[in-house]
C-alpha cells in the first residue's frame, strides 16, 4: 500500500516546515469560472496522475474478487454499477467541523460561504463520484444570487437534495421565541412563525431545484408535567399538515424523528411510529425520515427500515455512527456490522417494494476532531462498502433458508457477505467513474486542505452551528 501523508493540521511544526506555497499541485481559486476549470483538471488530469499509483495494485485486487463473486453467482457489473449510481448527500453544516454543548474547535480553511461550501462538496465528488448533491440549511444558507449558485453547483454536477428547516434557533427577525416549541407551541402566534418559515425555506428551494422539505423539531419538554403530550402532538400534526399542503405538487415532505435532545424528558416526534403517525395524516407525499443516531441504544433499526419500506413510507435516509447517544460519529466508525444488517433491509425493500420512493440519501453527521472533508471521504466509503455487502447477499438463499427455518445458514450467508472485503468493488467503480481509487490518499497527497487554508484563511469560521 501507498503511505499517506500525514495531514498538515495534525502536526503544527510541519505546518511551518511545509508552508502552503512550496506544494501547490493545484491552485484553488474558488472564483466561479476558474474554479469550474480547476475541477476540470481535478477531474482529468490530476486524478488519473494520483490513479496511476495505485492501479497497479488495484487490478489484481479487483480481478481476485470478481472472479471469485462471479463463481458464487453474482453478477460484479450490476454491482459496480450500483456503487456508480448512489449519490449521497452532504449537508451544508458537515463542512465546518461541529460541536458539542462545551464548545466547538472550528477546523482550519472552513468554508464562510455558501460558494464555499458547493465547491467542497465538489471536491467530495470528484474525488468519490458519490456526493452529487447538497442539502442546505435555512437560515444558514440563503443564497444571495441564486442564477450564480445554481450556475456553480451545475458545474460541479451537484444537485440541490432536500432543504432544511429551523425552527431550533430563534432568529433575529422573530419578535416571539421557540424557547417552548416551533409546531407545537400552545401559542398559535408562534406556531405561525414556524410555519411561515418552513414556507420561505420551500420557496428557496422551489428557486434551487430541489423538491422536498425535511422537518426535523428540537419541540419537547424537559420536565415531567412541563407539556401536554397530546396537545403538543396535535397542534404539531395541524402545523405539519399546514405546512404539506402549502408545497408544489411534486414535492415531498420528510419527517423526521428523534428520541431526546435538545429536550431531555420528552420529544414530540420521539420515534418511527409518531413519524409514520404524522405523515400518514399530512398525505402520500410525506414520508418519515431514518436518522440512525436518533435511536436509543440497541434499537432494531433494520426492522424499522423493513416495516417503513413495506409501508411504502421511507421517504429519506440520515447516515451517521454513535457509540451511546451521538448522532455525528463517522458513518461505520463504531458499529458497521449494523450498518450491513441495516444496509439489507435498504436492498430487500429497493427491490421489493416499489411502493416506496427511492429515499433520500444524507450522511448527517458533523462533530470536533477531524478535518471535516477526511471525515466525509470516510462516511462514503463506509456507506459504499455496507452497500456493497449488502448487494452480495444470497437473497435467494436467504429466502430458502428462512423457509427451512435454518437459522445457522441464515447467519451463514449474510455474515458470507458482510466478511467479504469489498474495497475493490468501490475502487473499481470510482475508477470506471473517472474519480480517484483512493481518495483520501488523494486529498492528502494533493495537499487540498492547505489549499483551502490558503485561499480561506487559517480562522474562517463556518457559517450556521
Ligand atoms: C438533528 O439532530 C437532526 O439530525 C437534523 O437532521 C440535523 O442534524 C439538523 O437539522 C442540523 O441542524
Ligand atoms: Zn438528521
Ligand atoms: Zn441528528
Amino acid at each position: 500500500m501507498v503511505e499517506w501523508p500525514t495531514p498538515l493540521s495534525a502536526n503544527p511544526s510541519l505546518q511551518q516546515q511545509r508552508p502552503v506555497d512550496v506544494v501547490p499541485l493545484i491552485e484553488f481559486d474558488i472564483s466561479l469560472p476558474s474554479f469550474k476549470k480547476m475541477e476540470m483538471k481535478l477531474n482529468a488530469e490530476i486524478l488519473n496522475e494520483q490513479n496511476s499509483r495505485f492501479i497497479e495494485t488495484h487490478k489484481p485486487e479487483y480481478h481476485f474478487l470478481a472472479q471469485s463473486l462471479e463463481k458464487k453467482g453474482v453478477q460484479v457489473n450490476d454491482v459496480i454499477k450500483k456503487l456508480q449510481e448512489l449519490q449521497v448527500a452532504i449537508p451544508s453544516w458537515a463542512l465546518g467541523a461541529g460541536g458539542t454543548r462545551f464548545g466547538r474547535f472550528s477546523y482550519q480553511g472552513e468554508p464562510a460561504s455558501l460558494e464555499n461550501k458547493i465547491s467542497d462538496v465538489g471536491i467530495i465528488h470528484a474525488l468519490t463520484n458519490t456526493a452529487g448533491a447538497i442539502s442546505l440549511h435555512i437560515p444558514w444558507d440563503i443564497p444571495k444570487d441564486y442564477n450564480a449558485i445554481k450556475e456553480l453547483a451545475a458545474s460541479l454536477d451537484i444537485k440541490f437534495d432536500a432543504v432544511n428547516s429551523n425552527t431550533f434557533q430563534d432568529q433575529p427577525s422573530m419578535n416571539k421565541s421557540y424557547r417552548f416549541g416551533s409546531l407545537c407551541n400552545t401559542d398559535s402566534s408562534v406556531r405561525e412563525i414556524a410555519i411561515q418559515h418552513n414556507l420561505e425555506v420551500i420557496d428557496t428551494g422551489k428557486k434551487l431545484g430541489s423538491n422536498s422539505l425535511t422537518v426535523w423539531l428540537a419541540d419537547g419538554s424537559n420536565f415531567p408535567g412541563q407539556q401536554n403530550f397530546q396537545e403538543a402532538l396535535q397542534n404539531t400534526k395541524e402545523s405539519l399538515k399546514h405546512i404539506y399542503k402549502s408545497m408544489p405538487d411534486d414535492w415531498k415532505l420528510f419527517i423526521e424523528y428523534k428520541p431526546y435532545e435538545p429536550n431531555f424528558y420528552s420529544t414530540v416526534i420521539q420515534d418511527w411510529g409518531t413519524s409514520l403517525m404524522l405523515a400518514e395524516g399530512c398525505g402520500q407525499r410525506a414520508y418519515t425520515l431514518v436518522d440512525l443516531g436518533h435511536h436509543l441504544p440497541n434499537t432494531n433499526i433494520e426492522q424499522i427500515v423493513a416495516t417503513l419500506m413495506m409501508k411504502g413510507k421511507l421517504g429519506g435516509f440520515h447516515f451517521n455512527d454513535s457509540k451511546y447517544g451521538d448522532d455525528d460519529l463517522t458513518v461505520g466508525s463504531v458499529k458497521p456490522y449494523a450498518l450491513f444488517l441495516i444496509w439489507n433491509e435498504l436492498v430487500y425493500g429497493m427491490e421489493n417494494n416499489p411502493n416506496n420512493p427511492s429515499p433520500a440519501w444524507m450522511i448527517d453527521a458533523s462533530h470536533n476532531i477531524k478535518d471535516p472533508l477526511e471525515d466525509l471521504l470516510q462516511s462514503l466509503e463506509a456507506i459504499q462498502i455496507a452497500y456493497a455487502q449488502a448487494l452480495l447477499v444470497d437473497q435467494k438463499g436467504l429466502q430458502e433458508a428462512q423457509k427451512q427455518q435454518d437459522a445457522t445458514l441464515c447467519q451463514e450467508i449474510l455474515q458470507d457477505a458482510y466478511r467479504t472485503d469489498v474495497r475493490p468493488l468501490l475502487r473499481e467503480a470510482r475508477l470506471c467513474s473517472s474519480a480517484a481509487i483512493e481518495p483520501i490518499a488523494s486529498y492528502r497527497s494533493l495537499n487540498i486542505r492547505n489549499q483551502l487554508i490558503k485561499e480561506r484563511g487559517l480562522h474562517t469560521v463556518a457559517s450556521g452551528l
